[in-house]
């Protein structure tokens, strides 16, 4: 393996050194993103000159999770869907894992709004529709991905200038045959369930969904500690807390309310399923409004989530995970086509 360089805003970076089977089929460019276990480089396929992104996640640094490393990999080989990124294949060579994934150019989902010229909830509900596509499928496989959250939700830039998102990164990701009780996820979009420890599955995703539905309406979460106190913040979410603040939500739809207080139920048997989202008249018919919330959402965006604690595993697109509580640390921690168009402008 050879000593590579590439180039990035003007700065030469050392690639890493890459075993033989990559770099006679890939030329690998620059750097997308990085952490501590894993980096994501942009490539190139020598004979189609199509463009994927190369995930390489260094093995030696994930002692003990090798089973989530397995359990991502496994389920990113099964799933197949126009909202979830596609693996094209892997290489185990040594100590690295080398994921060639579809590579998706339009940044994260708050990057989409905040570069957005307008934003209406018609876009927030086919973000959401999107979404509950990919969990539905996901779901009926019986998986559950435990780390919805907005960083996760690469967006496609289509042709005629539409938009679609695509869940990435299936670090937590697992079959759930039976109750799980690994405490996991990032605090702001964590199931009251899992902080119960009273054994949780798939209806984690749609709480999670429900709480990024909350932030597309508004730019703001619905749980939040103003103390920044960590077991507060949980108390809420253990008790379902949160209100439509006036006057952020004043001119919200009754029918997107609605589908939040559904999405946001404590007990996750009255919580809606992903089919019950995509089913929701806010979703599914055309009851979201147009009128232009651009400006607010987007600078109470950057308000929250600017200055989010992005630890370098999380870039590196690896949820932290621990099995006994989630305050350990800043982070512990049927394809289902519709009528309605499953992309969505901004
Ligand atoms: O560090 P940021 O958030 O800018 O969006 C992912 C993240 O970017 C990006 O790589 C970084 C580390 O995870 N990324 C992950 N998978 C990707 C993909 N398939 C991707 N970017 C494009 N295509």
């Amino acid at each position: 393996p050879g000593s590579q360089s590439s180039l990035q805003n003007g700065h030469l970076s050392p690639l890493p050194s890459l075993p033989r089977q990559i770099t006679q089929l890939y030329d690998v460019g620059k750097l997308i993103g990085d952490g501590n276990f894993a980096v994501v480089h942009h490539c190139i396929e020598k004979v189609t000159q199509k463009e994927f992104a190369l995930k390489i996640i260094d093995k030696t640094k994930c002692a003990g999770k090798e089973h989530l490393i397995a359990s991502e990999v496994a389920i990113m080989r099964r799933v197949k869907h126009p909202n979830i990124v596609h693996l094209q294949e892997e290489f185990d060579v040594d100590n690295e894992l080398y994921l060639v994934m579809e590579l998706v150019k339009g940044g994260d989902l708050f990057d989409a709004i905040a570069s957005a010229t307008k934003y209406t909830e018609r876009d927030a509900s086919g973000m959401v529709y999107n979404l509950a596509s990919a969990l539905l499928y996901l779901h009926c496989m019986n998986i559950v991905h435990r780390d919805i959250k907005p960083e996760n939700l690469l967006v496609v830039e289509h042709e005629d200038s539409s938009k679609s998102l695509k869940l990435g990164d299936f670090g937590l990701a697992v079959e759930a045959n039976e109750s799980l009780y690994v405490v996991c996820g990032t605090p702001t979009y964590v199931a009251p369930e899992i902080l119960a420890e009273t054994g949780y599955g798939l209806k984690v995703d749609i709480w999670a969904a429900g709480v990024i539905t909350y932030i597309l309406l508004s730019g703001f979460p619905p749980f939040v500690s103003e103390t920044n106190d960590q077991d507060e913040l949980f108390d809420q979410i253990l008790a379902g807390k949160f209100e439509f603040t006036s006057p952020f939500w004043d001119d919200i739809s009754d029918s997107a309310k609605e589908l939040i207080l559904n999405m946001l139920q404590v007990d996750p048997r009255s919580r809606f399923s992903a089919s019950q989202v995509l089913e929701h008249p806010w979703v599914a018919a055309d009851t979201a409004r147009d009128n232009d919330m651009h400006l607010t959402v987007s600078r109470k965006l950057s308000m929250h989530f600017d200055h989010k604690p992005k630890s370098s595993l999380q870039s590196a697109g690896i949820a932290l995970i621990a099995s006994t509580a989630l305050d350990k640390g800043p982070n512990y921690f049927n394809y289902h086509q519709q009528n309605k168009s499953a992309n969505f402008h901004t």
